[in-house]
């Protein structure tokens, strides 16, 4: 095999084998939980918020020895190796994009939004995403042009996204949206992220331009916050400092269930035209460190759902204000 050249047998392989590692990696992140549970053992990186235990690197090596095993030619881009300095550039060559504990906060505290979020990058541009969640024991998956599934516990026969039929939304007032306190707690940015929070839920009676959302939730896992988005529970996730590891799996399972995707409000603003998968501009949007999604929106009589995705996300980005992640 060509190293660039992947089969559809060679994808259907790699999806058996993702899924199967992330049930594998599940297996050590409820270990992991258990001891950090008892011993606390937690370490800090760029401050008190961005935490990371001995847990995060030890299911890394754990996915990143299989994975040379069994696709020994692939790149691997991690988010433990990274932050130890390993820079792989981004080639032609199929590459896992790997967050082995996706909601590491939550991993520390018990609280049960905790996954792994594994991402394929070919030819730079995502195409398969598995992101397991072990304690509610709920898998989604996609790959590009295949659609994107989710297998909980309660139906083990894979389930396609959205789980529902796509309902019309028709402002951003009607909707349920995902944000991040994320891990820069810094004064201007608690600023601008507070401001385009009580804009997006505040009364427009008395706060100037606020959408007065339904309401606002905070998972603190970027990959299981495209999961919701994907199956359709939440209606727009946007955070502003995650990484490709974060989002790379993520953005495939939206894909393919039929969300909207894209990046900064510079981004959107210049691909608004383009339907995702034709971007050119992957690596940009990859690790543009800004990003946002919105769920499958039903056409109706007077627009088509792309366009009302297109139009609630510009609504979104004239709400909200940005930063440049650190
Ligand atoms: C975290 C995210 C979380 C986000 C943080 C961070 P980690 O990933 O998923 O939603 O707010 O900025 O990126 O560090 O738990 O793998």
């Amino acid at each position: 095999m060509a190293v660039c050249d992947l089969t559809p047998q060679d994808f259907s392989k790699l999806l058996e084998f993702t899924k199967d590692l992330a049930r594998s990696a599940g297996e050590l992140i409820r270990r992991g939980s258990t001891a950090i549970l008892q011993e606390g053992n937690v370490d800090e990186k760029k401050n008190s918020v961005d935490l990371v235990t001995e847990w995060d690197v030890k299911v890394e090596e754990l996915v990143r020895s299989e994975i040379a095993k069994s696709w020994p030619d692939f790149s691997f881009i991690g988010e433990e190796s990274y932050s130890a300095g390993e820079r792989p550039p981004l080639t032609e060559k199929p590459t896992f994009c790997v967050d082995p504990i996706d909601g590491t906060t939550n991993f520390v505290h018990g609280f049960p939004f905790v996954c792994i979020s594994l991402g394929l990058i070919y030819k730079k541009q995502p195409v398969m995403g598995v992101i397991y969640n072990p304690f509610l024991d709920q898998m989604y998956y996609g790959l590009k042009g295949q659609g994107a599934f989710v297998v909980l516990p309660s139906s083990p026969q894979p389930i396609p996204l959205p789980l529902a039929k796509p309902r019309p939304l028709l402002s951003l007032s009607q909707a349920l949206l995902g944000v991040e306190w994320g891990s820069d707690r810094s004064a201007s940015v608690m600023t601008r992220k507070s401001a385009s929070f009580v804009r997006l839920a505040g009364d427009g009676k008395e706060i100037k331009d606020a959408k007065m959302a339904h309401s606002i939730r905070s998972m603190g896992s970027a990959a299981l916050n495209y999961g919701c988005v994907a199956q359709g529970s939440l209606d727009i996730y946007w955070e502003i400092g995650c990484w490709p590891w974060d989002v790379c799996a993520g953005i495939v399972i939206a894909q393919e269930a039929g969300c909207y995707v894209t990046g900064s409000r510079e981004f959107f603003l210049s691909h608004r035209d383009e339907d995702p998968p034709q971007f050119k501009d992957w690596d940009e949007l990859i690790w543009g460190r800004k990003y946002i999604v919105i769920r499958a929106i039903a056409d109706t009589p007077t627009e088509k759902g792309r366009d009302a995705q297109r139009r609630i996300v510009g609504d979104f980005y004239n709400s909200v204000e940005e930063w440049d992640a650190i």
